[in-house]
């Protein structure tokens, strides 16, 4: 598991090399931008019980075969596996955001979930579908400019939306 720093620090060391002024300039930028970032960590964290359950009733809704007699999530046992696994996903999302590294998420959650879903007979794409709703309300709710100070939070936005595009494609 690494993170931003421990990143550059470890591509530095497979070369042989210095920290590049480059390297430097990046990870300045992410410290000016912290502040940005632990507050959208801050607001996924703080709703996360509503994403997930808003993402699973838009999921269940679109695909109510689901829920159905004999679906993937039919029964309160499997319903509940379903929404701890999105819940969990989420949660390695917002740790990938607060490291500024996707490797935690890679590591931790989605190495393997392809093939544990296959095995279980969950589907996948459906996952991918939720994880994608999920990613929807968490822009939103991270890029609401409303209560903060305004300013550009464009890249952080494509990096949040990557860790749930990684979760996705990891899955889907
Ligand atoms: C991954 N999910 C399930 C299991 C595991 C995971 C290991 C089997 C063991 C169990 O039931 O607890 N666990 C989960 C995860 C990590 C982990 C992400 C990462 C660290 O340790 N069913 C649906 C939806 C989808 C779903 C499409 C979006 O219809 C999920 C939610 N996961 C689902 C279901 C089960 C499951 C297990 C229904 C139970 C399957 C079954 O027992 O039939």
């Amino acid at each position: 598991m690494l993170d931003a720093f421990t990143k550059v620090v470890s591509q530095a060391d497979t070369r042989g090399e210095y920290i590049s002024n480059a390297q430097i300039d990046a990870l300045q930028n992410l410290v000016t931008d912290g502040t940005k970032r632990m507050d959208v960590v801050n607001r996924i964290t703080s709703n996360a019980s509503t994403i997930v359950a808003d993402a699973a009733r838009a999921l269940f809704s679109e695909q109510p075969q689901l829920i159905a007699p004999g679906g993937n999530a039919y029964t309160n046992r499997r319903m509940a596996a379903c929404l701890r696994d999105m819940e969990i996903i989420l949660r390695y999302v917002t740790y990938a955001i607060f490291a500024g590294d996707g490797s935690v998420l890679d590591d931790r959650c989605l190495n393997g979930l392809r093939e544990t879903y296959l095995a279980l007979g969950v589907p996948g794409a459906s996952v991918a579908t939720g994880v994608n709703k999920m990613k929807a309300s968490a822009i939103a709710l991270a890029n609401n400019p409303e209560g903060v100070t305004r300013g550009d939070c464009s890249n952080l936005m494509s990096e949040v939306s990557s860790y749930f595009d990684r979760a996705a494609a990891a899955v889907g």
